[in-house]
């Protein structure tokens, strides 16, 4: 007889293979009964998944069979309802698929050590409206400071809620949870802005590995080196990420980039040419709209670095 095939949610992958959480427990296993150490399949392989960097991703869902002791298999993939992606390398056609079935994006950034940058916030804002995700976006370390970015009023006005937090002082930590309640959400930023560090503030028991700022550069260490998937109590989840160093943009044209941008896309309808790019055309909406500054000149800085970056990429 073959063993039961069971439904359980990737939660790691790495060296060791793919850690999954089981929907229901198997008695006498180890631990909660929960978890799983699992090889992938080779047919899962050889499906439509050669242009991905691995077969499976955290957050998968996941059908396995247990093998022995901690040990088994993933046999089949659900389809994913939703994916936050970035290029495997810089401008490749490998797709890195960073967390999968999420709902929400916390895109987290630190008001000093690393400083404020709304360039990145913007790329993964892009990321997120390309790939049909909500987002949150969390200015941690705001005990280093005493004015929140001025840029948060231009993302707030544009729709995009935020939050001013710290995970050394516990300000904003409420709020932060429950905004992470009853959903999946995937947090992205630069190393060192305090990601894990939020999550922990959340729940004390996730007990993630924080890492400290190089004084000299005020970069982060990258601490956490792989995506890990984290039920919370109370139900929802979400998946803690390695720092980035940059957001590479996948699968994105130049001509779909103006409509990722909220304030781009409404003044659109307005440029003399539908297929306008904003750049030079003339009678361009956008143009006009910087002039007189309906449009925050910080967006348009970031619309204008990732269409660059566009032409830097492969194909
Ligand atoms: N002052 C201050 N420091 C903080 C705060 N949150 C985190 N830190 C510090 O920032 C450093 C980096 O924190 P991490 O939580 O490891 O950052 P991360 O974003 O998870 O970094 P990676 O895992 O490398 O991507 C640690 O030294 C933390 O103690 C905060 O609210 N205020
Ligand atoms: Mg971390
Ligand atoms: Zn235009």
């Amino acid at each position: 007889m073959s063993a039961p095939e069971r439904a359980a949610t990737v939660v790691r992958l790495d060296a060791r293979g793919c850690l999954v959480r089981l929907d229901e427990p198997i008695p006498g296993l180890a631990g909660d009964g929960l978890e799983l150490w699992c090889g992938v399949r080779g047919r899962i392989h050889l499906r439509d998944r050669r242009h991905q960097k691995t077969p499976v991703a955290v957050g998968d869902r996941v059908q396995v069979v247990h093998s022995q002791e901690d040990r088994g298999a993933v046999v089949a993939i659900e389809a994913r309802r939703s994916t936050l992606s970035r290029p495997a390398v810089r401008g490749g056609r490998v797709e890195h698929v960073m967390a999968a079935n999420v709902d929400r994006v916390v895109i987290v950034s630190a008001l000093d050590e690393p400083p404020f940058n709304p360039a990145l916030v913007d790329r993964i804002l892009a990321v997120v409206e390309f790939s049909h995700l909500e987002a949150l976006i969390v200015v941690n370390k705001a005990d280093l400071g005493t004015e929140p970015p001025p840029e948060l009023a231009a993302y707030e006005a544009l729709g995009y809620p935020t939050l001013l937090a710290s995970a050394l002082t516990g300000a904003g930590i409420a709020e932060l949870r429950a905004q992470l309640g009853g959903r999946t959400s995937v947090v992205a930023g630069h190393s060192g802005v305090g990601k894990s560090s939020l999550l922990n503030a959340v729940q004390a028991e996730l007990g993630l590995a924080v890492g400290g700022v190089n004084a000299v550069t005020g970069r982060g260490t990258h601490t956490t080196t792989a995506a890990v998937w984290l039920g919370l109590e109370g139900g929802g989840a979400v998946i803690d990420t390695a720092g980035v160093r940059e957001f590479g943009l996948f699968g994105i044209s130049k001509r779909e980039l103006p409509w990722l941008f909220r304030d781009v896309a409404a003044l659109a309808p307005s440029c003399r040419y539908p297929d306008c790019s904003h750049t030079h055309e003339p009678s361009c909406g956008v143009q006009e709209a910087l002039l007189d500054g309906r449009i925050a000149a910080f967006r348009f800085e970031s619309y204008l670095k990732m269409l660059e970056s566009l032409d830097e990429q492969v194909g």
